[in-house]
């Protein structure tokens, strides 16, 4: 058995006035409850240091650049790392990266539970427009905002076992998943905002949207036998409802935690990576059962060729 007690740390909402001291205040106090209760990795959300800001179309840069952090840590964040470091608890979380060549990413980081960063992540798969949409009820400008992700999907090799990362959207696509099963992982850790209205068609409400998440997460979990720990900002953000739907998943594809609430929420579940054996020595054994010589339209094509187009 190799448990590694993971607390996975929903947070509530932020709204557009909140000053990053304060939501880091409220990160600390998740973290103080989940090192009481014994975790030993606390996973936090996509964009967790602000409100989801891809909603708001800006123009200015300066006024862009005030959402991105420049170094992790920050004069802001540093306390979170000194309280981790402090428990012994290797943290996860999302926040907007602007690097000193004036990209920016959509990017979470793993610390080890000294603190240290040990895995950084920028999202692949970036929903959304670049442009203001007057046909969306309201806007996601995340490929307005960020460059897709030039890293790839890495796995550490952790103190725990063998971690990756992926960012909401990504969590939609099996190739996210199976990149990383590739490499053995045991567990993903993720964070999402997932507004709970799609917006370009209303009668699409959380229901479906609580329905979606967790079938992309349940099967990503289950076909590549790995724990998947899956992380909401949930409630309303400045009028903006976002789902909740936290959820820590077995290698079987089983829920084994879940919020109940769309607020600041702590659920701490004992993780045996070990579980993780079973499927991927059998039915999942890639080694024995893969046909990637039949997968190369997954690599050599990114829309639909229909039968008999020219290519
Ligand atoms: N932040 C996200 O990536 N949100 C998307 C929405 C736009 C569908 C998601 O996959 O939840």
């Amino acid at each position: 058995m190799r448990e590694l007690v993971t607390a996975a740390l929903q947070m509530g909402p932020i709204q557009r006035a909140e000053p990053r001291a304060a939501v880091v205040a409220r990160m600390i106090a998740l973290l103080d409850r989940a090192a009481a209760a014994g975790a030993r990795l606390a996973v936090f959300p996509e964009l967790a240091l602000t409100t989801f800001f891809p909603r708001w179309y800006m123009a200015d840069a300066a006024e862009i650049d005030a959402w991105f952090e420049t170094e992790m840590p920050g004069p802001e964040t540093q306390p979170l790392f000194q309280r981790a470091r402090d428990h012994g608890v290797a943290i996860t979380f999302g926040y907007a990266e602007r690097t000193l060549a004036g990209q920016r990413f959509n990017t979470s980081i793993l610390t080890d539970r000294q603190g240290a960063i040990l895995g950084k992540y920028r999202k692949v798969h970036l929903p959304g427009h670049a442009d203001f949409d007057p046909a969306r009820a309201f806007q996601h400008l995340e490929k307005r905002y960020f460059l897709p992700g030039d890293l790839g999907f890495p796995v550490w090799r952790t103190e725990a076992g063998l971690q990756g990362m992926c960012i909401c959207n990504d969590r939609r696509w099996p190739e996210t998943y199976r990149v990383m099963g590739l490499q053995g992982v045991e567990m993903i850790t993720l964070g999402f905002n997932t507004p709970a209205v799609n917006s370009q068609n209303a009668a699409e409400g959380p229901g479906d949207r609580l329905f979606h998440h967790r079938l992309s997460v349940q099967a990503g979990a289950y076909q590549n036998a790995t724990w998947v720990v899956a992380v909401a900002k949930a409630g309303v953000e400045d009028g903006h409802p976002l789902i909740g739907g936290t959820m820590i998943v077995d290698p079987n594809g089983h829920v084994v935690a879940e919020s109940r609430t769309e607020a600041d929420e702590v659920l701490i579940h004992a993780c045996d990576l070990d579980l993780c054996a079973f499927g991927k020595s059998t039915i999942f054994d890639f080694a024995r059962h893969r046909r990637p010589e039949h997968y190369g339209a997954i690599t050599a094509q990114t829309g639909v060729v229909l039968p008999g187009a020219a290519q």
